[in-house]
């Protein structure tokens, strides 16, 4: 699934059986302006795909278990389905299995308009690079 917003170009990784995929876009384009209601130097997280649904927007870098009510309330776990990273670093989706389990990557200055069938609905926490 392939689409494009201005300059700006959408691939999918591949989810494996649980080993590392990447997340990214084939070229990253500086936007002109921001787009989903994300702050240009925020990263923001989508219930639906394409920036719909409930958002939610990093405060900072650093990790951030999304169902623990203390970091993010209500709970955001199990419920991304896109992402526009318009911060400052590259973010590592993890999901909880017994320990936590490295989903795929979205580098600084892309965005994923719908997370693949492994990684839909299944992000528990995110590492945002500082
Ligand atoms: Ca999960």
């Amino acid at each position: 699934m392939r689409l494009r917003l201005g300059a700006r170009r959408l691939a999918t990784g591949l989810a494996g059986l649980g080993v590392l995929f990447s997340i990214g876009a084939v070229t990253a384009t500086p936007a002109a302006a921001s787009f989903w209601n994300c702050p240009d130097g925020s990263s923001c997280y989508y219930e639906h795909e394409y920036g719909g649904g409930r958002m939610w927007r990093a405060p900072s870098c650093g990790f951030f278990n999304l169902g623990d009510p203390n970091v993010v309330n209500p709970v955001f776990n199990d419920r991304i389905t896109s992402i526009n990273n318009a911060g400052n670093g590259d973010i590592d989706l993890y999901n909880w299995e017994g320990r936590w389990v490295h989903l795929g990557t979205v580098k600084k200055g892309y965005w994923v308009g719908r997370l693949d069938g492994g990684t839909n609905d299944k992000v528990d926490a995110i590492q945002i690079a500082c």
